[in-house]
């Protein structure tokens, strides 16, 4: 039976260099997020966006403090969060959604799932959920037997841990002791299936490792420190060579599946719950201002500063513009 991730955490034992940069990197989430939407909304963007709001310490929390530009990323249909976590500029992100020149794919458009970024790690999704547990193996055992000490980490949902890919993925890691860190972002939904109607596991997604010999805990996804502490502790494994380690992540989406999903299938006080009690970012800055790291004011200031810093990538990723059609024969090798 998989592990609770449980640990006391003092506040004061991180800089508060880092825990702006935690908080700073959430509110920029939330931000990015929350201005797509008004994008989509005067139909400056177009296509399905999966929004990650109340999901943001998950990714701030594994990636900011243990991951560098040479580890890789697979994120997830929900993963600007972790996009945005490893780095990857804002105005970049914007312009894959509109199509500009400024993103990713230099103008042929990506949505959420089709951007990458090599040079910080970040490459990319796969077509259908889940697909991303086979390529990360690949990318790990690059790394193991060419010598390096770098990790991949996986990101997918409880949705997508219920198809056959993790258990490939599972069993190829397990047996050659690859430096994969699997992190699965349990929000108890897979569109409107709740996970007890998709997993036969009736305990916690983790136990799925258990069978495959691979440690593996279940942590409160939006906790950051926590949130940061066990995957460092999966990190540093890793990189030790000792192999991987799956965590399972237990969060909670805000929004719907999709920005027009109604989200009628949610129970509204399950979800209220969640907004007013367990939102991540509500919590941190209250952990923070109760333990007088931070004041209101620097609060505020770090707020003011995220949104112009929105801004101007929005009107970079615009100021991009859209590509001549002689784009599409670009990187075209058959
Ligand atoms: C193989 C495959 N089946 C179905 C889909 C359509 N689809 C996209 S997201 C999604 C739900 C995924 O749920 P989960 O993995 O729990 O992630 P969440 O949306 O909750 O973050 C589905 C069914 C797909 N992209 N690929």
């Amino acid at each position: 039976m998989a592990r609770i991730y449980e640990k006391e955490i003092n506040v004061n034992n991180y800089s508060k260099e880092v825990l702006l940069d935690y908080y700073k990197t959430m509110v920029t989430i939330r931000e990015f997020d929350l201005n797509l939407i008004r994008l989509i909304q005067e139909g400056k963007v177009s296509g399905f966006y999966h929004s990650g709001i109340g999901s943001e310490a998950l990714s701030a929390g594994s990636i900011r403090q243990n991951l560098t530009d040479e580890d890789y990323i697979y994120y997830n249909h929900r993963g600007c969060n972790q996009k945005i976590s490893k780095g990857v500029p804002l105005s970049k992100l914007y312009g894959d959604f509109m199509g500009t020149l400024e993103g990713t794919t230099k103008g042929l458009g990506a949505g959420i799932v089709h951007s990458a970024d090599p040079s910080r790690g970040v490459l990319g999704q796969a077509g259908t959920i889940g697909s991303q547990l086979g390529i990360g193996v690949g990318t790990a055992f690059s790394s193991k037997f060419t010598g390096t000490d770098q990790v991949t980490v996986i990101y997918f949902g409880d949705g997508a841990a219920s198809r056959e890919p993790l258990h490939g993925s599972l069993n190829w890691a397990g047996l050659y002791k690859l430096p994969v860190v699997y992190i699965c972002e349990n929000n108890e939904y897979a569109i409107s299936a709740h996970v007890s109607e998709t997993h036969s596991i009736k305990e916690h997604i983790a136990d799925w490792a258990e069978g495959y010999g691979i440690p593996n805990c279940v942590v409160d996804g939006n906790n950051v420190l926590l949130m940061h502490e066990a995957v460092n502790e999966a990190v540093e494994r890793a990189r030790r060579g000792e192999g991987p380690t799956f965590i399972e992540a237990q969060t909670f989406r805000h929004r719907g599946h999709f920005e027009g999903d109604p989200y009628d299938y949610i129970n509204p006080d399950v979800l209220k719950d969640w907004k007013e009690n367990r939102d991540p970012i509500k919590n941190f800055k209250a952990l923070l201002l109760a333990n007088n790291i931070f004041t209101e004011n620097e609060i505020a200031a770090v707020n003011e500063q995220v949104n112009s810093e929105i801004l101007e990538a929005i009107n970079k990723a615009e100021a991009g513009g859209l590509p001549n059609p002689q784009r599409i024969y670009e990187g075209l090798f058959a």
